[in-house]
């Protein structure tokens, strides 16, 4: 209970702030997508994880105002990157998680469309983040906002996937574009031929299905090379670069990428 005041509170006291990871083309190394990750840093406790708070944020609805702000402040620093650094490619996007409470909210489509509006950022630029589990107990209405969102131009993709037990047949019949292999399966590469047969498997239903594929939570150079190896043509994890400030994020383009 504490904590949900706290995070009541936390939004008028502005102790929330962004971390952007990137994804990288694993053959060029070139960067194609930012990750928006949320930060709070509250006064007294110091920095509180995602993992312990979003979950009460998700229970009490305050996720609704915390997304809200994080979608627009994700957007209002992409469209500033994106003028200040005129080199920055066309495929470049931003990813925002968004949880299931938030896909339940009805006025959540027109308010993406409309903040993107207001700052200037075009939706091809934005793709959102959700995870697989939500998917295999979605309704309808849900599944109409995911096709609203692409309808947009609005990339998605499914969060850590490989754990949400989805059936590879119900997989195509989904609104995706992309899978991000979760990094259970990564971390034991090397060590474990399963995993190998895993992310094998993801991948070659990605390609059948023509969805991007990203290989989460690359901690080791071998890992990387392992993931290339299996067809996985995107990575991202803290081998590749660790979550970055938004200074960061300025400073490794004005060094041009
Ligand atoms: O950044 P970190 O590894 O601490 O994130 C922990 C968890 O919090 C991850 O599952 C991540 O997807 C989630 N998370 C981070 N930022 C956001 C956000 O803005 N919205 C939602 N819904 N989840 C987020
Ligand atoms: O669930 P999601 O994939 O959105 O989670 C993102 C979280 O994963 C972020 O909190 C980020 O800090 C964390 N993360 C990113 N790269 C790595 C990594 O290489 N190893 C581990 N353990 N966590 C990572
Ligand atoms: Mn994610
Ligand atoms: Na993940």
């Amino acid at each position: 209970l504490e904590l949900e005041i706290h995070l009541l509170r936390a939004l008028e006291r502005e102790e929330f702030f962004l971390n952007f990871q990137p994804v990288i083309e694993l053959d060029t190394g070139r960067i194609v997508e930012l990750e928006a990750l949320l930060r709070w840093e509250h006064a007294q406790h110091g920095l509180i994880s995602p993992a312990e708070f979003i979950p009460i944020a998700e229970e009490t609805g305050l996720i609704i105002p915390i997304g809200r702000w994080t979608l627009r402040e994700a957007a209002r620093l992409m469209r500033e990157w994106l003028s200040r650094f005129p080199h920055l490619p066309p495929e470049l996007k931003l990813s925002v998680n968004l949880s299931p409470r938030q896909l339940r909210y009805s006025g959540l489509v027109q308010e993406i469309a409309a903040t993107l509006d207001e700052v200037g950022l075009s939706p091809s630029r934005l793709k959102i983040e959700i995870t697989e589990s939500l998917l295999v107990d979605s309704d309808e209405a849900v599944l109409c906002r995911l096709q609203d969102l692409r309808a947009h131009g609005i990339e998605l993709a499914l969060d850590d996937f490989g754990t949400g037990y989805s059936s590879l047949g119900y997989l195509s019949g989904l609104p995706v574009d992309c899978l991000k292999i979760d990094r259970t399966f990564v971390e034991r590469l090397g060590q474990d031929q399963a995993q190998a047969a895993i992310i094998q498997t993801i991948v070659s239903v990605a390609r059948a299905l023509g969805l991007n594929v990203v290989g989460e939570g690359i901690e080791t150079e071998m890992q990387l090379v392992h993931l290339r190896a299996l067809g996985c043509t995107r990575g991202q994890g803290y081998y590749i670069a660790r979550p970055l400030s938004a200074d960061g994020v300025a400073t490794l383009f004005q060094r041009g990428l």
